[in-house]
């Protein structure tokens, strides 16, 4: 096992690294801005780093700066986290060609899944269902475009292949707007990823965004554990999560499930992934792979008793996988609202001194933060500051546990979404589950249409 870890983020997963680094017995080292010098997870490090001003390009993104403080402080691996480099092919790559190991897959995966295009053809190729669409980047004659938005028909999406997330992206309703659609999205696909491929997809009109986390060792092993859904979302930015996804057959779940195991056999996967999935009319679809831990893992930790971090920092040391899928029991369900440091209904940054704060606690709660009384949210960054975790047995009995968990949690100084997640804990649709991809956006409108 490493003695020590250099963890390359901030915020609660630097400390959720950290955790789990703990636990392992390994020492840790966080690097940081200048803006979260004070952050008391850089106090609970072993060592820390100031790696550059409060601009994330200059700290968080700079990869000379970062490879440098592994050297200083001699950490063996480095742990990316989510967002920031951990999906930069290249970060990873000068990570282990300076020596390191990179808490993640190889470079090479990570280049493949970039490219959502080559993604689609390795998951297509290892069995994995996908979206109907064109095989592979769309051609430039646009009679042979035409031809291929007639053979999967209307409406269709043309997607960057260089994109993913929700960036890169535009809907064809008629043949009439297709070829000038295709030529708008490759342009923006170029200038914004400097990679001009686009690819069509049937357009899914009201799916649900179900996802299959999957972990992988160096020795061939891969398993599944179980999915997430996280429709509920507004503008590509996830608001609440939960596992099992409700209302899908277990047995569509463990089909799909295996799937994903065995696409990552295929490819010789390593560390903890996630396939990303549409779910539409009792079928799943793929879309993208994310090659990262992401910010929802703790809703699978909850009903797998798995510790997701802690088995990437092993099977990046080269361990074996410490489960196998037989013995994986999901159990209970798992609800996450991520609290954000932004007004309730504007959505606007609400940065700034936190003058209060009383955590939620009780039976089934989790909080994973990194705030305190005192603290002060910085305007650089992301505005999530907390993540709360509702367990129950049943779903009903998570939502029960998360509505006292959001009762009594109490932020001042800031303005938070906490409002919009008790509303949301209330809502007839959500309460009945399953709710599509488009149903809180659809409900913001409604509501600002009753206030005008
Ligand atoms: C789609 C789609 C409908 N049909 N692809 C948006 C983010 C990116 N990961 C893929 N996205 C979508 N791809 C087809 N063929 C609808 C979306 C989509 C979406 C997907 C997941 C979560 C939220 C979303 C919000 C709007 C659109």
């Amino acid at each position: 096992m490493f003695e020590k870890i250099l963890i390359a983020n901030r915020g609660e997963i630097a400390l959720r690294i950290q955790r789990a680094c703990r636990e392992l017995g390994i020492k840790t080292v966080v690097v940081h801005s200048e803006a979260d010098r004070d952050a008391k997870y850089v106090k609970l490090a072993d060592e820390s780093v100031c790696i550059g001003p409060a601009s994330s390009a200059l700290s968080y993104l700079n990869i000379p700066a970062i490879i440098s403080a592994a050297e200083v402080t001699d950490a063996e691996a480095i742990h990316p986290g989510y967002g920031f480099l951990s999906e930069n092919a290249d970060f990873a790559e000068r990570v282990e060609t300076s020596g390191f190991v990179f808490i993640g897959p190889r470079a090479e995966t990570i280049r493949l899944m970039g490219d959502k295009v080559s993604a689609k053809d390795a998951m297509k190729a290892a069995g994995v269902p996908c979206v109907p669409g064109s095989e592979g980047a769309l051609p430039e004659d646009p009679k042979e475009i035409v031809k291929i938005a007639r053979s999967v028909g209307y409406p269709v999406i043309i997607k960057a292949a260089g994109g993913g997330g929700g960036r890169g992206m535009r809907v064809v309703h008629t043949e009439a707007a297709l070829v000038n659609a295709v030529q708008l999205t490759r342009q923006e696909a170029n200038s914004f990823f400097g990679n001009p491929a686009v690819y069509m997809e049937k357009f899914l009109e009201n799916p649900r965004h179900v996802e299959i986390q999957v972990l992988a060792d160096q020795h061939g092993s891969a398993i599944y554990l179980g999915e997430r859904d996280c429709s509920m979302q507004r503008r590509h930015q996830k608001v609440i999560e939960e596992a099992p996804a409700p209302h899908i057959a277990p047995r569509l779940i463990a089909r799909i499930g295996e799937r994903c195991a065995e696409a990552c056999r295929k490819i010789a996967y390593r560390g903890a992934g996630t396939f990303e999935f549409l779910y539409e009319n009792g079928e799943f679809y793929f879309i993208e792979m994310n090659t990262r831990v992401q910010v929802e893992h703790p809703v699978t930790e909850m009903i797998t008793g798995v510790d997701i971090v802690q088995e990437q920092i092993r099977v990046a040391a080269g361990e074996k996988l410490r489960y196998r899928q037989k013995e994986l029991l999901f159990r209970g369900h798992a609800i996450e609202c991520r609290i954000n440091a932004e007004d309730p209904f504007t959505f606007v940054p609400s940065p700034g001194k936190i003058d209060f704060y009383h955590p939620p606690g009780g039976p089934g709660i989790r909080v994973d933060s990194h705030i305190y009384q005192g603290y002060r949210v910085p305007s650089h960054y992301d505005s999530m500051v907390a993540k709360v975790i509702a367990y129950g047995d049943t779903r009903d009995q998570a939502i029960r546990r998360m509505r006292i968990a959001l009762s009594e949690m109490s932020i001042q100084g800031i303005k938070t979404n906490i409002p919009l997640h008790q509303e949301l804990m209330q809502d007839a649709r959500f309460i009945e589950g399953g709710t599509s991809i488009h149903y809180l956006e659809h409900k913001l409108a409604d509501k600002s249409e009753v206030k005008r």
